[in-house]
């Protein structure tokens, strides 16, 4: 099995969020940026997503001890807050000390990277730990990780500087909030099993999927928009995002079978990953000259 302190902090799941991080980084490298702010930024990214993991694992320790293993980076039940291997006094102590290091990496970089990834923080806490506890109420929990995905793709940005477009930016909240959907819905039996009202136990898997078309929809507007109007780089990504999110909220609907989604999650970690490092090494060749885009 593996350590308790990779159970604990799930870096896997961090893929994610790994993805609109790249994308903002890869965009806004130039090759005037500093080499040492990209090195504090991945290291903000990795304490802020310790942070909320840990303190979802904190939170979440008595209903995970009730997952069979299904649709997760991993099987909850191992959890070492379940498991017993570390204390819930421990596990808090380590979340002050990630959330501590988040901050300080972050206001090296920048006033704004800093902004954001305080606003990271607060999202991770109030989407896991009451009385907010944003995750199981209907439309927080997607709203909250579409906002950290949103705030994380900005401070990405925010490293080089370059392409700053509200558009891009709000692109990125509305795509992040499409990807989320069917992640709530692969959860749907656990959650409700659970007696917690997600998004896709309130709403009902069928009709919290169909949500996704609306949100392509305007997906698309804000994508044609961006083709019209930004240079050939974000031209390129917003001809990419329209494809990819109208084959993804088909193929979420069509998987969809007597409220269970039939969705490993495999088809978004494995894309998620390639692409990231695709961006991480775009923004590396900006930074060193090899690509002017
Ligand atoms: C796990 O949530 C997700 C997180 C801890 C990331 C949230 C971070 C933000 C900044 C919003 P979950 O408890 O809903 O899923 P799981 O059952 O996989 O733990
Ligand atoms: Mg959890």
């Amino acid at each position: 099995m593996k350590s308790k302190f990779i159970r604990l902090l799930r870096p896997i799941a961090w893929i994610t969020f790994l993805l609109p991080f790249s994308v903002g980084f890869g965009f806004g490298i130039t090759s005037k940026s500093n080499p040492l702010h990209i090195i504090f930024a991945f290291f903000a990214f990795i304490f802020w997503m310790s942070f909320s993991f840990v303190v979802n694992a904190i939170a979440d320790k008595d209903v995970d001890k009730f997952h069979n293993g299904r649709s997760k980076d991993m099987n909850l039940a191992y959890q070492p807050l379940v498991t017993n291997e570390i204390t819930k006094k421990g596990a808090l102590y380590l979340s002050v000390m990630f959330l501590f290091s988040s901050l300080l990496f972050a206001w090296l970089i920048n006033p704004l990277f800093f902004l954001l990834i305080l606003i990271g923080d607060v999202l991770g806490y109030i989407y896991s730990m009451p009385p907010m506890r944003l995750k199981t109420k209907p439309v927080g929990d997607i709203l909250c990780n579409a906002l950290a995905a949103g705030a994380i793709f900005v401070a990405g940005l925010s490293i080089g500087g370059a392409n700053m477009n509200l558009f891009m930016i709000l692109a990125a909240f509305i795509m992040a909030s499409i990807f989320y959907i069917p992640t709530v819905v692969t959860d749907y039996a656990f959650d409700k099993k659970a007696g917690l009202t997600t998004s896709a136990v309130f709403f009902g898997p069928k009709k919290i999927l169909q949500t996704m078309y609306l949100l392509t929809a305007i997906l698309v507007i804000i994508g044609i928009i961006i083709f019209l109007t930004a240079n050939t780089e974000l031209k390129v990504f917003a001809l990419l995002i329209i494809l990819y999110s109208l084959v993804f909220t088909l193929a979420s609907n069509i998987k969809l079978k007597k409220e269970r989604l039939y969705i490993h999650e495999n088809w978004i970690l494995i894309p998620f990953a390639i692409l990231s490092a695709a961006f991480v090494i775009y923004g590396i060749l900006k930074l060193f000259g090899l690509v002017i885009p």
